[in-house]
């Protein structure tokens, strides 16, 4: 049975009010992050790295490029990620708002549409990942189900329900009253408090017969419950806090910081020499010898830390071998194990950059386990891998050539910290982190550089990377301001594994000044250096520095910047000098 209705009856009975475009705005971002927290709530009780959010920004991290990555670290630093993250978020929160808006201006179904595509996105990411499997898809799927739930009903609570309107008589208008009706609403006039009425672009004619379904096409109320709105609100950021901070608890590995705290390493088999007592300066400003486990630096493709229990880490050894092996780490430490002072360098580091540190290391000989294996004559580079999937590719002749390359399981006297590759990592002094240094290491390939391609080199890095001789200025600082007179110039400089014999310092493109070395405990170090007795003249002044290595080599004054090899240049300070 058909009815005819006056559309002004219609709309006063059942005005079909949907919540401003910023309140379904709200609505959306809360769905989203109600969405976020459950998956991450999930994604604490499986693995942390099957958050869709951090499997996203994975992606993004393995989908840069070379010079991205390069000024990504340049510009941000070690806070990369967070910013990566951030970026992230804010574009969801962008897209959910939008999808708060479809959802309520047009269709529920925009909402639901929506949200399952993101989830899916999501899903493929974590299931994409190294090492993942099909299950890792169950967080990005349980936060799509809690965004398609949460939204209508947020939406819902923010809309008045009908007999809660305040519908003043004039704010009811019939289509042929269109032309005042869109003058008077685009005006400040035409805002009545909560209540606005919008036009659809096209209107059926007044006497048309209307069935309910068409009584949006009259006039489509604009109103927010703004109780409803509120307390949906707090309601869906108090889920989403608590589905973050319960994910984050759950997926903190306590039991990987209880087993860290826990273990004792057995002594060297080779402990170091005691280190040279001049080895340290220890001028105020210049770098420590030693750098601390807290103050060294990080770099890593991993968006969540990886958590490895030792209780289940083993390595295994194949490929090009005869007799591949799989050890324990109880194995691994009762292996002979040798401690040895090298200093890591990132290849990222710019010209007086921060990517550089020295610490003591203890480990077993990769040299050694690789022998057991039976290396092929054939064979040229390992390929490590990491609990997270990152690979790395190293030089097998320079594994193999005597120096202290190690199964690394303790730094400074501790065993690793977790950020750097507990339980074991690879140390290899010489050559740049990238084809050297891999943390959270379960896996090593003997095969080919023709072979296999790691994952910088895949990106546009450099298949082998020996570190460049540099240096560095520490003090003073570029930009600052010392007294006339007097003044000490330090810095470090290293040559990975050939060692540094002479650093050099110029003032204003004056003639290159000898600086006095510091000691070393060999030449796997950095090497601090000192000229203590510039006597600086009043003015603005530029300093520069270059090293020269024990094969005779002078780092060129060439800026060069980090990408595809390592940087070069001499590093310069300026400094203000005052009477
Ligand atoms: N698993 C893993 N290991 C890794 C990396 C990585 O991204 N993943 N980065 C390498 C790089 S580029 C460097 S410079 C060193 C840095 O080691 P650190 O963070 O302990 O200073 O780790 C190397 N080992
Ligand atoms: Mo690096």
């Amino acid at each position: 049975m058909k009815t005819v209705l006056d559309e002004r009856t219609v709309a006063a009975s059942h005005p079909s009010a949907v919540p401003p475009a910023w309140a379904a705005g709200v609505v959306g971002i809360v769905a989203g992050a109600v969405a976020l927290g459950v998956a991450q709530l999930v994604a604490g009780l499986f693995a942390p790295e099957t958050n869709p959010v951090t499997a996203v920004g994975g992606v993004a991290v393995d989908l840069a490029p070379a010079p991205l990555k390069d000024w990504a670290i340049a510009t941000f630093g070690e806070a990369d990620k967070a910013v990566l993250i951030g970026g992230i978020l804010a574009v969801l929160a962008v897209i959910a708002a939008a999808l708060g808006v479809l959802a309520s201006h047009r269709s529920p179904r925009y909402g639901t549409a929506g949200f399952v595509l993101f989830g899916l996105v999501g899903a493929a990411a974590a299931v994409t990942r190294p090492a993942a499997g099909l299950l890792d898809a169950v967080p990005s799927l349980a936060g799509t189900l809690a965004g398609v739930r949460a939204l209508p009903i947020l939406l819902r609570r923010a809309t008045p329900r009908a007999g809660d309107l305040p519908v003043a008589p004039d704010d009811l208008r019939t289509a042929d009253d269109e032309p005042q009706l869109a003058s008077a609403a685009s005006g400040p006039a035409g805002r009545t408090g909560v209540l606005r009425l919008v036009h659809p672009p096209v209107k059926p004619p007044i006497t048309r017969p209307l069935r309910p379904p068409v009584m949006r096409a009259g006039a489509e109320l604009r109103a927010v419950d703004r109780r409803g709105l509120l307390t949906g609100a707090v309601a869906g950021i108090a889920v989403a806090g608590a589905g973050l901070f319960a994910g984050n608890a759950l997926s903190g590995g306590r039991q990987v910081d209880v087993a860290r705290d826990t273990l004792r390493l057995p002594p060297p088999a080779r402990p170091a020499p005691p280190l040279p007592a001049g080895a340290d300066l220890r001028i105020a400003g210049l770098a420590p010898f030693v750098t601390s486990n807290d103050d060294f630096y990080r770099v890593d493709t991993a968006l969540i830390i990886p958590r490895v229990d030792p209780a289940s880490w083993t390595l295994r050894v194949h490929g090009m071998v005869s007799r591949p092996i799989e050890i324990t780490f109880d194995e691994l430490i009762r292996r002979p194990l040798i401690e040895a002072d090298v200093t890591l360098t990132c290849v990222s580091n710019e010209v007086g950059g921060p990517y550089i540190g020295n610490a003591r290391w203890l480990g077993a000989s990769m040299a050694d386990l690789l022998r057991e294996a039976g290396v092929s004559p054939e064979a040229d580079m390992l390929l490590s891998t990491s609990a997270d999937g990152w690979t790395c590719g190293t030089p097998l002749d320079v594994v193999m050539d005597g120096r202290d390359a190690l199964f690394a399981v303790a730094m400074n006297g501790e065993p690793l910290p977790v950020a750097h590759g507990f339980p074991a990592r690879q140390v290899v002094p010489g050559l740049y982190g990238y084809v050297s240094a891999t943390k959270w290491v379960t896996e090593i390939k003997v095969t080919r550089f023709d072979r296999d391609e790691a994952y910088w080199t895949s990106r546009g890095w450099a298949a082998k990377g020996p570190i460049k001789t540099q240096s560095r200025i520490d003090v003073p600082k570029w930009g600052a301001t010392v007294p006339a007179g007097r003044t000490t110039i330090a810095g470090v400089a290293w040559a990975q594994h050939r060692g540094i014999s002479a650093v050099e310092v110029r003032v204003d493109d004056g003639p290159w000044r000898q600086a006095r070395l510091a000691e070393t405990p060999g030449p796997d170090t950095w090497r601090q250096w000192v000229i203590d007795d510039w006597e600086a003249t009043p003015g603005r002044h530029r300093i520069q520095v270059r090293a020269t290595d024990a094969a005779g080599h002078t780092q060129p004054e060439e800026p060069r910047p980090p990408a595809p090899d390592g940087a070069t240049g001499w590093h310069t300070v300026e400094v203000e000098v005052t009477a």
